[in-house]
């Protein structure tokens, strides 16, 4: 093939802002990756990671072939197979399982790798496949489960505001989110309110980037922003600018939600949240009086033990000061509850219901040797990523635990694994994509063929099916026909979107109305109303705002989002490791003059689980008593071999069985090591 050609396409990554790119090919190499003009997000910027997208497909440590272990679990050592080779081998071991042990013993382990509908955890990849053999259903809880369960308590969707629409809003509130980092294309439309006159507040533990550029940071203590949003509230009744009218008409519970609020007068909120009293009051008054508000709160709230009922009480805003009328008012979590696809993973072909295993107990399920015999990784990287590592690894050890994954990068994961099967990337191959946090569907047409033998988890599936003989035609669906068949939900909002179209145009709007107010007229419960948190359960503290500063872990550990990974994925790019220098933990001065620590100084940190190694920075970006460390490094590419999921708990949050990654204790020690 000569010539060049401009293929569109989507990033998969985990991130809210799902960009629109284009690739430009040249003699059938991708050789050009850019940030799609024409898209009204992207607005023709990708970001510092995903500008070597094209650079991480052509990596030399890229697995290209299937692989079978020669060395001990953990060593990294394998053989180059064929195809035919895996499939068999696997073919042989999960038939073998599944008459010993039954299906459920089988864990089709997938993480957010990809968000893709076809290839990744958003949509159908494997599922048919694992119903046919019975196996155990995921529940994908490590992200933000606590959250949407919070809101879907509250509003009966955590489906909010479009983040387009934050142009028109006059107080933003950034509140446990780091903008410029998790998802920077808001950005334009924050600066868009300012430029009309919008105040920007960052609610915050750490004085992120993104706090430095809001016009006002408030470092609340981690755990503790229901007491702040009750705080908040109860100037806003102090103030009668409570929108009665709203209250009556679309809520359920006011009356002992309203008896809540009075509870949290400024003073009672200062000393839960340690912010000053000031600070709450002039915020109360500015929401008091500033229509529209728009609360961006993403993630970081709550990964916490009350990170649920946080977003739950949070949610109530909107509602009590009327918000959700105006265009540019209201919450804005995930817009992933307002894409109505067909998610059809035939769950019909189940001989019998299955039990569901949650993402996060994965240490715990290892380590009892009857629940899971065969664990099915892809799209992700537990070692990594996932809470307790060290009883991870300690159960991926054990001989007889079958272990395949599905991956691009020799990761941590891999290193345990007895098959490997190498899978393509966004630019090898098709896939539907949704952003949550923002209103379009994208097509990802691929632009090369893959390289080596990678295949993408739709073919490798059908592959595996074919090779075990299975019959079941939906199996052998093809991607397209796949794609079809998810835009076919009938749902008003899809209504003229055709994988025709979205091949032709890239992307295109779901049919929200723009502005997009979606509960300016009710809620989609039961009874068409909010529901209020019931009495009592406005405010859970976390595990830190109980116990924090004292016992041998008195330091809260948070571990937010990196600038230069996404998880674990770019972990093995060596410009991002390069710019990320080496692991950090933020200590502020006076915790560590308490334990005499300078600037720059190698510390463990620590707790029962395990530890990690990070130099301090010295910083008052951290109030005393809280340390933060992100997350995505990879662990063998880190000082000691272990990165900060090394000290966080299996814990559950309060809603959703969420992940409490930003509530743990650890102390750090000096450390003299490598
Ligand atoms: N300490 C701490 N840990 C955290 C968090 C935190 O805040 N703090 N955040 C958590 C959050 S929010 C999330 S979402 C999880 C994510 O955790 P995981 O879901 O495990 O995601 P990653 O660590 O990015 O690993 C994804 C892997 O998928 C691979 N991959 C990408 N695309 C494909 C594909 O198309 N096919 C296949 N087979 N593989 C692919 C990538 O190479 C990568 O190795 O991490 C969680 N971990
Ligand atoms: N560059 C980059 N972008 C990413 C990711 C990445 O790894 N790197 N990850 C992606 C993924 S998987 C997700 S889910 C999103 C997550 O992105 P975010 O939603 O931004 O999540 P976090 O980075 O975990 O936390 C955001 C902020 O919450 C703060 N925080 C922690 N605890 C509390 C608390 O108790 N109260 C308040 N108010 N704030 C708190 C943290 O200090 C942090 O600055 O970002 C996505 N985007
Ligand atoms: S990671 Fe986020 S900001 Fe970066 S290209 Fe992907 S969607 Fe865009
Ligand atoms: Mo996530």
């Amino acid at each position: 093939m000569s010539g060049e050609l401009k293929v569109l396409g989507a990033c998969p990554l985990d991130c809210p802002d799902t960009c629109s790119w284009v690739v430009t090919v040249r003699d059938g190499e991708a050789v050009k990756m850019r940030g799609n003009p024409d898209h009204p997000y992207t607005r023709g910027a990708l970001c510092v990671k995903v500008n070597r997208y094209l650079e991480q497909t052509r990596a030399p440590d890229r697995i290209l072939h299937p692989l079978r272990r020669t060395g001990p679990k953990g060593s990294g050592q394998f053989e180059r197979i064929s195809w035919e080779e895996a499939l068999e081998e696997i073919s042989v071991r999960l038939r073998g399982i599944v008459e010993e042990h039954g299906g459920e013993a089988i864990w089709p382990y997938q993480g957010t790798g990809t968000l893709g509908y076809l290839q990744g955890c958003e949509g159908v990849a494997g599922r048919r496949f694992w119903n046919m053999l019975g196996a155990s259903r995921h529940w994908l809880n490590i992200c933000s489960a606590a959250g949407t369960s919070g809101l879907r308590l509250t509003n009966g969707t955590a489906g909010g505001m479009d983040p387009e629409n934050f142009a028109q809003s006059r107080l933003i509130l950034l509140w446990g989110t780091n903008t410029l980092t998790s998802g920077h294309h808001l950005w334009k439309f924050v600066q868009d309110a300012r430029a009309e006159g919008a105040h920007v507040v960052a609610i915050d533990p750490i004085r992120t980037r993104t706090a430095d550029q809001a016009d006002q940071h408030l470092a609340i203590r981690p755990g503790t922003d229901a007491a702040l949003a009750l705080g908040l509230l109860n100037v806003v009744l102090a103030e009668g600018a409570q929108d009665e009218d709203f209250l009556a008409r679309h809520t359920d519970g006011w009356e002992s939600f309203r008896a809540e609020i009075l509870k949290y007068p400024v003073e009672t909120a200062a000393e839960i949240t340690g912010i000053p009293a000031a600070d709450i009051h002039s915020l109360g008054m500015r929401l008091a009086h500033t229509r529209p508000t728009a609360i961006r709160a993403t993630m970081g709230i709550q990964r916490h033990e009350g990170g649920g009922t946080a977003m739950r009480t949070i949610a109530a805003i909107p509602a009590v000061t009327g918000d959700w009328r105006h265009p540019g008012g209201g919450v804005a979590y995930s817009t992933s509850d307002h894409v109505h696809v067909n998610i059809d993973t035939r769950d019909d072909l189940l001989a019998k219901p299955v039990r569901t295993l949650t993402m996060t107990r994965l240490a715990s399920e290892l380590a009892d040797p009857d629940s899971v015999k065969c664990l099915w990784v892809y799209g992700a990287n537990p070692v990594g990523s996932t809470s307790d590592s060290n009883r991870i690894r300690r159960g991926l050890m054990r001989d007889d635990l079958f272990t395949v994954v599905m991956e691009q990068f020799p990761t941590d994961t891999v290193d345990y694994a007895d098959i490997v099967l190498p899978a393509t990337m966004q630019t090898e191959h098709m896939d539907l994509h949704a952003g949550y946090g923002h209103l379009y569907l994208l097509w990802n047409e691929p632009a090369t063929p893959p390289p080596g033998e990678c295949l993408s988890t739709t073919e490798t599936f059908r592959r595996l099916a074919a090779h075990m003989g299975m019959t079941e035609p939906s199996l052998f669906d093809t991607d397209l026909e796949l794609a079809e068949n998810l835009l076919s939900s009938g749902h008003s909002s899809l209504e003229g979107i055709t994988v025709d179209r979205l091949r032709k145009e890239g992307w295109v709007r779901m049919n929200y109305p723009d502005p997009f107010t979606p509960h300016a007229d009710g809620f989609p419960t039961r009874s068409g109303r909010l529901r209020f948190p019931p009495p009592g359960k406005a405010y859970v503290p976390s595990l830190s705002a109980r116990t924090a500063g004292r016992g041998p872990y008195p330091l809260t550990l948070i571990t937010p989002a990196p600038h230069t990974f996404l998880n674990t994925t770019f972990g093995n790019n060596p410009e991002l490791r390069r710019r990320a220098k080496e692991p950090v933990v933020l200590v502020n001065p006076a915790d560590a003059r308490a334990r005499r620590l300078s600037d720059g100084q190698r510390v463990r940190v620590h707790n029962a689980g395990g530890g990690f190694l990070a130099d301090v920075e010295i910083s008052d970006r951290v109030a005393p008593g809280v340390v933060a460390s992100p997350k995505g490094r990879w662990p063998k590419l880190s000082p000691g071999g272990a990165n900060p999921n090394t000290v966080v708990a299996e814990r559950d949050a309060d809603l959703g069985r969420g992940a409490v990654y930003h509530d743990n204790l650890v102390e750090l020690s000096p450390c003299a090591g490598p």
